[in-house]
């Protein structure tokens, strides 16, 4: 496939660039961190979608080379910023078949001189079912270290309720899914994201909305008691020097 070949190269010839989205502490109204996500420049197909190329690259292995270019970059991004915002990075399941996963990460926050506590590294459902062994060593070394475990996608998956007791999470992130349904909310829609608020809590987990998208669902949300949100209603993913502007009063 043309689009493999070009993927090879790309992160060679300097196609990727991540882009941040903040996550906004709800109590406060101050942005808590960012979330780093991958944009491919493709020279003649113009920009690629995650969606498109992490699949490709999961089959290829490619995301282990890639995935490692992710950690280290948004680790020295994050080195600019003040040192009470978080960087969110997302894990694929790939990743954690290969042994350096975690040494690279160690590698990436020392490089950047970046302490462990300012990483959250957000996995899947999917990526823990498929080889919770390997995942449940990795994750748990990491979480020794002081880094932040996130699980992402929450309530899209399959997981079972006691994975979420046994794996070291910090923080459950509401799919999206959940958050749209809030718009002319029914009292069902409701009910579920209160319940998944609720669960995390009684878990001891912190809680991210993702999508938020209208002041409804905020506000819903809020009396809901979820600890952070994150969607376009407050920013999309914007580039390195956009971050800068965000948060340039602050540094
Ligand atoms: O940003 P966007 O909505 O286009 O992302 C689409 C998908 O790609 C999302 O599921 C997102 O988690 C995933 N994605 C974005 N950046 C990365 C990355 O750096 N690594 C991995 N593994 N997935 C990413
Ligand atoms: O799977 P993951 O949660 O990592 O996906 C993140 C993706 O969601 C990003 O690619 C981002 O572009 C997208 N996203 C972020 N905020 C919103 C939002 O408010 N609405 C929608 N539809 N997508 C969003
Ligand atoms: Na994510
Ligand atoms: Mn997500």
């Amino acid at each position: 496939r043309g689009l493999e070949r070009d993927m090879r190269s790309a992160l060679a010839n300097g196609e990727f660039e991540l882009h941040y989205q903040p996550f906004i502490h709800v109590a406060s109204g101050e942005t808590c961190g960012f979330e780093a996500l991958l944009r491919w420049h493709h020279p003649h197909r113009g920009m690629v979608s995650p969606a498109q190329f992490i699949p490709l690259a999961e089959e290829t292995g490619l995301i282990v080379p890639l995935g490692e270019w992710v950690l280290r970059t948004a680790c020295a991004e994050a080195a600019k910023w003040p040192g009470d915002l978080k960087i969110a990075i997302n894990l694929s399941p790939v990743q954690f078949r290969s042994p350096e996963l975690v040494p690279v990460i160690v590698h990436a926050l020392a490089s950047a001189g970046i302490s462990p506590g300012r990483l959250e590294l957000e996995v899947t459902e999917t990526a823990i079912i498929q080889d919770s062994e390997a995942v449940f060593t990795a994750l748990s070394q990491l979480h020794d270290l002081g880094v932040r475990i996130a699980l992402d996608d929450f309530g899209t998956g399959y997981s079972s309720l006691s994975f979420l007791q046994k794996f070291p999470f910090d923080k459950v992130k509401i799919d999206r899914s959940f958050v749209s349904e809030l718009s002319g909310a029914t009292d069902e829609s409701r009910r579920i994201a209160r319940a998944i608020v609720r669960f995390a809590v009684s878990l001891g987990k912190t809680t991210t909305a993702e999508g938020v998208e209208t002041r409804e669902q905020l506000d819903i949300l809020r009396a809901d008691a979820c600890v952070e949100v994150q969607g376009f209603h407050f920013s999309p993913p914007v580039q390195s020097e956009k971050v800068a502007q965000m948060i340039g009063g602050r540094t």
